[in-house]
């Protein structure tokens, strides 16, 4: 146990066991009781929106939001006046993440496959867009712009035919002005002033003046994420995003004053969002929570950051790099940062990670805005088995299958021994009718 200097309780492990354990309760943090009763609200709006469609909306709006959304649909000039509006300097920093984003994203865009098999059959894969996708922004704490480009724009290199943005008015009944002007420079034209679970329903099911989506992405709070998980089926999901969460690796070269700024960058977020530190260093582990206080004086955003460090903020010391690596993959974080003198050779032993980012002149702020890759990541452990938003999140595959003569009568026999073990009789006629 290394003493924190700070205020700040940031355990500090050097007992490994007992890492791991923090970690897998900072990884368990959203679960539990809370979910239950929100998860019978959530279900209890989605089926007010599916009976009364517009009219629970506006409803809803006003009663959540505090303002009637009328018209519900954001008119075209608002969303051009947005743009007229935004700060030049700031337009100039959306063009050019707008710019890298499609850049990288235009490198996704997966090919067809068209396979010729041993009797000359063509096998194929073939990809194409939805048709539409409904894009959901969160208003107040997390409206972000970004975000908006990190959707949009994967949607749009898919070719989708019609984007359609839901988010909720602010108090004055508009939502977010940069979000707006994002929205417009992403060409998105169709945005609706709601928000929360009944937005997410109006995507799934439609209503007279929302269209039903195809598939819905974007970030939200513990309500929207539930009715996107109720929804799922109904139509697809991006993810069930939990809150933001960086795991730092850093050895002896890093910077502590770069170190706890990058740990508040995540802590900033959200008061549930978590930010660990794994480091072969223990002058670094010592000397970091007196870097993050001194960088907490005067913060803006000192509440919510103190919240996410004192109760999701650890730091471990590790025996090697070996170790910081298999504790970060139990951990499966939705970032890590590679603060070390060899970023390459690491990575390569990281199984489980949302998106890696190398050496010292990556903090995720530029990953989070325009490096180009997405910043819609999988959380809680989730990058286990996902990965980051993609132009593939808003494509499906039809499969291509084009037997000749010769195809089917080399293959005739096995067919018909499968569909009679299988008892399924007109299986085997539908060939043995094309056999001559
Ligand atoms: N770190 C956030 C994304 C974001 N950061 C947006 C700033 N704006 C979750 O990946
Ligand atoms: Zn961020």
């Amino acid at each position: 146990m290394v003493a924190s200097p700070t205020t700040i309780t940031l355990a500090c492990l050097r007992d490994q066991a007992a890492a791991a354990a923090r970690l897998e309760a900072i990884a368990q943090r959203t679960s539990g009781e809370q979910i239950i009763q929100a998860a019978a609200r959530v279900d209890a709006i989605l089926e007010r929106v599916r009976r009364e469609g517009d009219a629970a909306l506006i409803a809803l709006t006003e009663e959540f939001d505090g303002v009637r959304p009328e018209p519900l649909r954001i008119p075209q000039q608002e969303l051009a006046a947005a743009w007229e509006q935004c700060p030049a300097h700031l337009r100039r920093a959306l063009e050019l993440a707008h710019e890298r984003i499609l850049a990288f994203h235009r490198h996704q865009r997966p090919s067809d496959l068209a396979v010729t098999g041993p009797h000359g059959e063509l096998l194929g894969r073939r990809w194409r867009p939805v048709e539409r996708a409904g894009l959901y922004v969160p208003g107040g704490r997390a409206s972000y712009p970004s975000t908006v480009l990190m959707n949009a724009v994967p949607a749009k290199v898919a070719g989708v035919g019609r984007l359609v943005m839901v988010t909720p008015p602010g108090p004055t009944g508009q939502p977010n002005p940069t979000v707006l002007a994002a929205a417009h420079l992403a060409g998105i034209e169709e945005i609706y002033r709601v928000g929360g679970a009944q937005a997410i329903g109006a995507l799934a099911y439609g209503t007279a003046s929302i269209p039903r989506v195809d598939v819905i992405t974007g970030p939200g709070n513990l309500y929207v994420t539930l009715a996107k998980k109720a929804v799922y089926g109904q139509v697809a999901i991006d993810s069930l995003a939990g809150p933001s969460e960086v795991l730092v690796i850093a050895d002896h070269t890093a910077r502590p004053e770069q170190v706890a700024a990058d740990l508040l960058a995540q802590a900033e977020h959200d008061p549930l969002a978590a930010a660990i530190l794994l480091t072969t260093s223990e002058a670094l582990a010592r000397s970091v929570p007196a870097a993050i206080e001194a960088q907490l004086s005067g913060h803006p955003r000192a509440a919510i950051t103190r919240a996410a460090l004192e109760n999701w903020g650890l730091i471990v010391v590790c025996e090697d790099l070996d170790q910081a690596a298999a504790l970060s993959d139990c951990f499966a974080p939705e970032h890590l940062e590679l603060l070390v003198e060899e970023p390459e050779a690491l990575a390569e032993r990281i199984q489980h990670a949302g998106a890696i980012f190398l050496g010292p002149y990556t903090p995720e702020a530029v990953g989070d805005y325009l490096a180009g890759p997405n910043h819609t990541l999988p959380t809680s452990g989730t990058a286990r088995f996902a990965g980051a938003l993609s132009v593939e999140t808003f494509l499906r595959h039809t499969s291509l299958i084009r037997f000749n003569r010769q195809a089917l009568h080399a293959t005739a026999e096995a067919v018909v021994a499968l569909a009679e073990s299988e008892g399924l009789h007109s299986h085997a006629e539908s060939v043995r009718q094309r056999l001559d």
